[in-house]
C-alpha cells in the first residue's frame, strides 16, 4: 500500500513540520486504513510560498494554453490508466459503491480533458477588441491568470471536487494550494504523485492535508493568496468570506442545498420514483444537489409514496467494494452522528417515518444508515428545512402549481431544483419560476461539464464548470489607447 503521510510542496514530498498524522478511517468497518499527514500552519505557509514563486516566475503562467493543455491531458491519461485503483481508494475513504467511484473517476478524466480543450486556443482568444464608440480611442479586453489559488475540498466526491478546481485553475495559468478534506485525502495525494510523474513544474500544484480548522484560516487569509475556491458547509463558507475580506480576495463558494423536486399528477409514477431514488440515495445522499425535498401533487401522493417505500426497502446496503451494493456507509462518525441526531429529532417530534429512520441492521461496525422516507413533513421542521446530507428524503403534498413553486422557493438555499410533468409548457414555466442555479426538467442530477454549476441565495457565490469555471481563475483587464498626439 502507498503511504499518505507526506505533503506535496514545491514538487517534493515532505514530512509535516510537527510530524503529526491523522488516522484515516474506513467508514465501512471503522478500521484504520493509513495515516495522513497533518499539516501545520508553517507547512501551509511553505505551500503558499511555493505556489507564489511558481506563479511569479512565469514557469506556468508564461506557457501557452496549448502547452498547459498537454499537462492536463497527461494527468487525465494517468488517471485513466489507474482508474480502478483510484476508485478503490475513494471507496475506502468515502464508503461509496465501487461502480459510483468508477463513474466519479471518469468525471475527473473528462474534467481535465474538458479544460485542456478549452485552453488549447487560449492565446488567440486572450485579447479581444471592444466597441467603445469614441473617436481616437481603441479598447482591448485581456484575460490573465488570477494568481495563487487556495482550493478547499469536501469529502463527498473527493477527487472530482478537486478536479473541478485544479483543472480550470491550472488551465487558466494559476498556481494552487489544494487542501482535501481530512477524512478523504488519499486520492489527492495520488494526484500529487501523478503531477510529479507528468513533470508539472515545481510549485504549480501543492497539496497539504490536515484539519481545516487548523490550516484553513491561513489558506484563506494569507496576503500571497489571490483567490479561495471552496466547496463545503455553509458555516465554513461564511467564515471564509470573513477571512478573505481583509485582503479582498476573490472567492467562489459552493455550499450545498436542500433542493426541491416537484412532481405533478400527470407523470408516470414508476419513472418519478426512479428519479426520486436517484436524486437522494446516490452517494448515500451526500450530494450537494440531492433533491432531498419532494413535493408531490395530491392525486398521486399516496400511490407514489407507497411505491417509493417499496423501492427504498429493496436497496442493498453494504461495503462499497462488495458486488451489488447500492448504498454504502456515510463518510465518518461525525456525519453519522449528525444524520442520526436529525432522524431522532424527526421521530421524537412525531414526523411520519414511512421507512428507515435508524441504523441499518446486520453490521457490527461501520456508519450504515437505512434509506429513510419521511412523509407529510411540516414545512418548518428541520427534516424539511435543513440539509441533512444522508440517505433521507422528505415528502410533502401540494394542490396546485403556485403552491408547489412557493413551497419549493421557501428556503434560504437555492442550489438545484427539479420538476417532473408530462405537460412540458407547465414544466418549463415552473423551471423559470424556481429560485436555484441548476434546474432539472423531467430528471434529477444529470451533470454536464459544459453547463454552469452553482447556487442562488445562501448556496454560494459564483459558478464552476464550463467557461464559467475557467473565468473563475482569470482576471479581466482593459487596455484603452488614445491614438492621437493632439490634446483632448
Ligand atoms: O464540512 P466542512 P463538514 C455540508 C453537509 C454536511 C456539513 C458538514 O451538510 O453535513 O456540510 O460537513 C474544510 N477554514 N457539506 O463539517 O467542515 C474541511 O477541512 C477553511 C456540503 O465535513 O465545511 C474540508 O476540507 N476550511 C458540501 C472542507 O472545509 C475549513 C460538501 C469541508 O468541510 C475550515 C461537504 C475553516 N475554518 C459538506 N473548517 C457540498 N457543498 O457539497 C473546515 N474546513
Amino acid at each position: 500500500m502507498n503511504t499518505y503521510n507526506e505533503l506535496y510542496i514545491d514538487g517534493k514530498w515532505v514530512t509535516p513540520s510537527t510530524g503529526a498524522t491523522i488516522a484515516n478511517i474506513d467508514p465501512s468497518n471503522e478500521s484504520v486504513i493509513t495515516d495522513i499527514a497533518n499539516a501545520s500552519v508553517e507547512d501551509a505557509e511553505a505551500a503558499i510560498k511555493a505556489a507564489r514563486e511558481a506563479f511569479d516566475n512565469g514557469s506556468w503562467s508564461g506557457l501557452t494554453g496549448s502547452q498547459r493543455a498537454k499537462y492536463l491531458r497527461a494527468i487525465a491519461k494517468e488517471i485513466r490508466d489507474n482508474l480502478d485503483f483510484l476508485a478503490q481508494l475513494e471507496v475506502q475513504d468515502n464508503g461509496k459503491p465501487f461502480t459510483e467511484a468508477q463513474l466519479d473517476m471518469n468525471g475527473v478524466i473528462d474534467c481535465f480533458e474538458f479544460y485542456a480543450n478549452l485552453v488549447e486556443d487560449f492565446d488567440n482568444n486572450q485579447e479581444s477588441e471592444i466597441e467603445i464608440h469614441s473617436e481616437g480611442y481603441s479598447c482591448l479586453v485581456r484575460k490573465e491568470p488570477l494568481g495563487v489559488v487556495s482550493a478547499i475540498i469536501p469529502w463527498n466526491f473527493p477527487l472530482d471536487m478537486a478536479a473541478w478546481k485544479v483543472a480550470p485553475a491550472l488551465a487558466a495559468g494559476c498556481t494552487m494550494v489544494l487542501k482535501p478534506a481530512e477524512v478523504t485525502s488519499m486520492t489527492a495525494i495520488e494526484l500529487g504523485r501523478i503531477c510529479q510523474k507528468v513533470g508539472l513544474p515545481n510549485g504549480v500544484l501543492n497539496i497539504v492535508t490536515g484539519h481545516g480548522s487548523k490550516i484553513g484560516p491561513i489558506l484563506c487569509e494569507h496576503p500571497a493568496v489571490d483567490k479561495v475556491a471552496f466547496t463545503g458547509s455553509g458555516p465554513v463558507g461564511k467564515q471564509i468570506m470573513r477571512s478573505a475580506a481583509n485582503t479582498v480576495k476573490k472567492i467562489s463558494l459552493e455550499l450545498g442545498g436542500k433542493s426541491p423536486l416537484i412532481i405533478f399528477d400527470d407523470v408516470d409514477i414508476e419513472t418519478a420514483v426512479e428519479w426520486i431514488m436517484f436524486g437522494i440515495f446516490w452517494n448515500q445522499g451526500q450530494v450537494c444537489s440531492a433533491t432531498s425535498r419532494v413535493l408531490v401533487q395530491d392525486g398521486i401522493y399516496d400511490e407514489l409514496t407507497a411505491r417509493l417505500v417499496q423501492e427504498a426497502e429493496k436497496i442493498v446496503i453494504g461495503n462499497g467494494m462488495d458486488k451489488g451494493v447500492q448504498l454504502g456507509p456515510v463518510v465518518n462518525k461525525k456525519q453519522y452522528d449528525a444524520v442520526m441526531t436529525t432522524l431522532e429529532k424527526g421521530k421524537s417530534d412525531g414526523v411520519n417515518v414511512l421507512t428507515g429512520g435508524k441504523r441499518a441492521s446486520g453490521f457490527d461496525k461501520g456508519y450504515f444508515i437505512e434509506p429513510t422516507v419521511f412523509g407529510d413533513v411540516p414545512e418548518d421542521h428541520p427534516i424539511w428545512t435543513d440539509e441533512i446530507f444522508g440517505p433521507v428524503v422528505a415528502l410533502r403534498r401540494f394542490t396546485d402549481e403556485a403552491e408547489a413553486v412557493a413551497s419549493a422557493n421557501n428556503s434560504e438555499l437555492g442550489l438545484a431544483a427539479g420538476v417532473i410533468s408530462k405537460d412540458i409548457d407547465r414544466a418549463n414555466r415552473v423551471a423559470r419560476n424556481l429560485q436555484a442555479g441548476i434546474i432539472w426538467v423531467n430528471c434529477s442530477q444529470p451533470l454536464f461539464l459544459q453547463a454552469p454549476w452553482g447556487g442562488y441565495k445562501q448556496s454560494g457565490i459564483g459558478r464552476e464548470l464550463g467557461t464559467w469555471g475557467l473565468d473563475n481563475y482569470l482576471e479581466t483587464k482593459q487596455i484603452t489607447t488614445y491614438h492621437s498626439e493632439a490634446p483632448l
